[in-house]
């Protein structure tokens, strides 16, 4: 009776602290900032949260920067074209047809032009294509209209559907976050090599994350690779960027990238509670 006793007070402790421990995670997990997300009327980018993400933003400055030149030194010459060419102010034609250093000089600088483009996007391209050791494997897979995932080395897996408007306090989310807000976000740890595998089970997709500047095609049958390393703690979002079926635009992605510590909470809890869904939004969903 009394051994009886103990081991059920020994329990309650263990579940209590277990329990505690859930709490606290799960607070961890809901207390972050909202840092990659649309802005009303915004149309540069989402702050860059990973290395790859903040070279191929610098690479679309510098490729603008180069364009807005090239554009600007037509524009002059057509002008000068225009102004000092025109019938009334030539009216008696040069009729040359061949000029030698011209066609050199309008054959090499393109050349040039294209040897610095190449020598700046080359490295960046095959850096987001080489995918190195994994800290973090996250198997991805696009359905109509929901995203599965994975965790294959911690034996974790759930659905992610959008949450309905009137979901969305509860779960921590304002009305802006409509349609940008999943019911089960994916938990990453900061400053970890995440891996994902990306395909799907019926139709194509694409998973996207602008903040990280990732985005895969989820095609069925296929598999898929990208790699991000997050910089900072929060929520990013993300959407389907293949239009896959009526509810295409009702997929979203939401990551929650967390310490290293939150996230081995967050693994533990889930693989012990698992993850349920909103029946709202699943009803809604089908
Ligand atoms: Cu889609």
């Amino acid at each position: 009776m009394r051994f009886g006793q103990r081991l059920a007070g020994l329990g309650a402790t263990l579940s209590a602290t277990l329990l505690a421990g859930a709490v606290a995670a799960q607070d961890a997990i809901s207390d972050l900032p909202i840092v990659g997300a649309p802005h009303p009327e915004g149309i540069g980018f989402q702050p860059a949260a990973t290395v790859t993400a903040r070279e191929q933003q610098w690479l679309d400055h510098m490729l603008m920067i180069l364009c807005a030149a090239v554009v600007a030194l037509v524009m002059v010459l057509l002008l000068i074209s225009i102004v000092r060419f025109n019938s009334r102010a030539n009216p008696t034609p040069a009729r040359f047809t061949h000029n030698t250093p011209l066609e050199i000089a309008w054959t090499l600088i393109p050349v040039l032009i294209l040897v610095v483009l190449g020598s700046f996007s080359l490295p960046v391209l095959f850096k987001q294509e080489e995918i190195p050791a994994a800290d973090v494997h996250l198997k991805v897979t696009g359905n109509q209209w929901f995203w599965s995932y994975e965790y294959p080395d911690e034996g974790i897996s759930f659905d992610a559907f959008m949450l309905a408007r009137e979901d969305l306090e509860a779960a921590g989310y304002t009305a802006d976050e409509y349609r940008l807000a999943a019911d089960n976000a994916v938990v990453i740890p900061v400053d970890k090599n995440v891996v994902v595998d990306v395909t799907a089970s019926d139709v194509i997709h694409a998973w996207y994350i602008p903040a990280f500047n990732v985005q895969h095609s989820a095609v069925p049958g296929r598999i898929g690779q990208l790699w991000f390393r997050a910089e900072k703690e929060g929520v990013y979002f993300g959407q389907c960027t293949t239009l896959c079926g009526k509810d295409h635009a009702y997929m979203p992605i939401t990551v929650k990238v967390v310490s290293q510590q939150v996230y081995d909470d967050w693994v533990a809890q889930t693989k012990t509670a698992g993850l349920g869904n909103s029946a709202a939004v699943r009803v809604a969903s089908n």
